[in-house]
């Protein structure tokens, strides 16, 4: 039988299938993956499983269907790859203008984690807040580029029929740091989502460190995974020198400079160095994009370094 994982806590997963939830562990303790992984299931995946006849609303998980894709973060402590969330139809990144402040370098990551596969919606929340002349700029820029910008007030209740409209009939993941308002919006979407969501978060969050989970609920006009308040997206699965493709405003200039391979650094003959100090591509997203490509060169040299120990 198929399921749908809503969520994981302590190896222990719940699971939607046609005749209710399931409590259910991993048979054998661990499933068959080729890479190290942070978290073998997430919120969002299919599994087959088998119902245990003998403990009713208990079942085994036998495998993991493949994803049509996920969303996920390179854990830095763990070394590894962390799924947050899986199958997803459209990503909704939550941000907003002064408190907690703007942090557009937050979501250059979220979207170039998600370029080759997921459709993201920015999402500026507390728009009755001031939004300054940086922040304009920014979001102009990421609608230049062809990213969907939606100004929301769970406050107010600005721009909430759209996301609503948006999320429609889809499974659509929510992440944002926290504070930014991301369950005043889910509340906004549907109450009973916000409070279903915020009961298991509670039921689990009584250990002595908090949990980092994601959540996957049903609300009438959908699907929506819930995850956790991340500070940092490390992006995955992306080697330094092609990380300029995941770089939309980028790809103009792809290709057209002097080094066949080139970080786009202090290579001379640089196009897309020139397209920065033309203005055609702004500083902050150069800024952003250098700062990724830093961390990525790290952490090959630290599992170089790892494999060489
Ligand atoms: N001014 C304003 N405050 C908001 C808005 N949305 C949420 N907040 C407030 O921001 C704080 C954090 O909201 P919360 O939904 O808990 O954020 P989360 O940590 O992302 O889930 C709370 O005090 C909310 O009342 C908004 O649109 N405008
Ligand atoms: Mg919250
Ligand atoms: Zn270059």
């Amino acid at each position: 039988m198929r399921g749908l994982v809503r969520f994981g806590i302590n190896n222990i997963y719940n699971i939607e299938t046609d005749e209710g939830f399931l409590e259910c562990r991993i048979k054998g303790k661990k499933l068959k993956s080729d890479v190290i992984e942070y978290n073998p299931l997430s919120s969002g995946d299919y599994v087959e499983i088998e119902k245990d006849l003998n403990h009713t609303g208990k079942g085994m998980i036998l495998s993991r269907c493949e994803r049509n894709n996920s969303f996920g973060r390179w854990n830095r402590k763990r070394a590894c790859i962390q799924t947050i969330a899986a199958n997803i139809d459209v990503l909704v990144c939550i941000l907003s203008p002064e408190s907690p402040a703007f942090r557009p370098r937050f979501a250059d990551r979220v979207l170039v984690n998600a370029e080759d596969n997921i459709p993201v919606i920015i999402v500026l929340n507390k728009i009755d807040q001031k939004i300054d002349a940086a922040t304009e700029e920014r979001i102009i820029d990421w609608q230049r580029m062809g990213y969907e910008i939606l100004k929301t007030s769970a406050k107010n209740g600005t721009g909430i029929e759209t996301l609503k409209e948006k999320i429609n009939k889809k499974t659509a993941a929510f992440v944002g740091q926290s504070g930014v308002g991301k369950s005043s919006l889910l509340n906004a979407i549907e109450p009973k989502l916000n409070f279903r969501i915020g009961e298991v978060s509670q039921k689990f969050n009584k250990g002595t460190h908090t949990t980092c989970y994601s959540i996957l609920d049903n609300w009438n006009n959908g699907t929506i995974i819930d995850t956790p308040g991340i500070k940092e997206i490390d992006p995955v699965g992306i080697e330094p020198e092609h990380l300029s493709h995941f770089m939309r405003d980028f790809s103009p200039y792809i290709g057209k400079c002097s080094h066949s391979v080139c970080y786009h650094r202090d290579e001379p003959g640089c196009a897309v160095k020139e397209a920065v100090l033309k203005g055609e591509i702004i500083e902050p997203r150069y800024d952003s994009y250098l700062r990724i490509l830093n961390d990525l060169e790290t952490r090959i040299n630290y599992n170089k370094y790892r494999k060489e120990r």
